[in-house]
């Protein structure tokens, strides 16, 4: 599995599958949420509600992953997840960081199971959810890292797509080490 680093703007990413940094409402939002149903159009909404309407009827949990369709996107698929809002304190950071965590296995596997060989990610929390970008990035690495056995079979590229310097910075920092 390799993992590459795309700076840019993810809804232009060639990938099959890129990642959507949702709310649990799946309703849209701003930020990359925003960015991908603009540019996707009005069918991914049009799936987030029917799968609001039948499987989830609560939304999404923060850490969970579930996939629509790209609409006008060249990806095929969008994987939406929810990341955790960042906390300081060390108790809920403690809670916190394995959903962040999470939202990186959760998503891999939902591609996996779709057979898509090549997927991208932003920097899941780092944006309206406050996570620190060197925080975000680190554990961004270190868990698809920890998915190779899992997924590696299936998934062959990972894209990373720092939106910025600093997250381009994060990333470089946290393949290195
Ligand atoms: N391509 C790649 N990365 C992007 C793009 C883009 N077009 N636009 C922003 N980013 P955020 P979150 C980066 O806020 O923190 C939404 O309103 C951004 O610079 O999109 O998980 C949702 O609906 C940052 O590094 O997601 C939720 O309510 C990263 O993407 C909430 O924000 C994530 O920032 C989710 O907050």
């Amino acid at each position: 599995m390799d993992i590459e680093i795309r700076p840019g703007d993810i809804t232009a990413v060639e990938t099959q599958a890129i990642v959507n940094a949702a709310n649990s409402s799946l309703m849209g939002g701003g930020g990359v949420d925003g960015a991908i149903h603009r540019a996707g159009g009005p069918s991914i909404l049009d799936e987030c509600k029917k799968i609001r309407e039948t499987d989830l009827p609560d939304g999404l949990p923060a850490g969970q992953a579930v996939v629509t369709t790209a609409g006008e996107l060249p990806a095929q698929w969008v994987v939406h997840t929810v990341g955790p809002t960042y906390a300081k304190t060390p108790e809920k950071y403690q809670e916190k960081a394995p959903v962040l965590a999470s939202c990186y296995r959760a998503s891999l596997q939902a591609a996996a199971e779709l057979g898509v060989e090549t997927i991208a990610f932003p920097t899941i929390s780092a944006g309206v959810y406050g996570w620190p970008m060197d925080d975000a990035t680190r554990i961004a690495v270190e868990t698809i890292r920890s998915m190779e056995e899992q997924v590696g079979d299936t998934i062959r590229t990972v894209v990373l797509v720092p939106f910025g310097q600093e997250a381009e910075d994060g990333y470089r920092a946290a393949l290195a080490g």
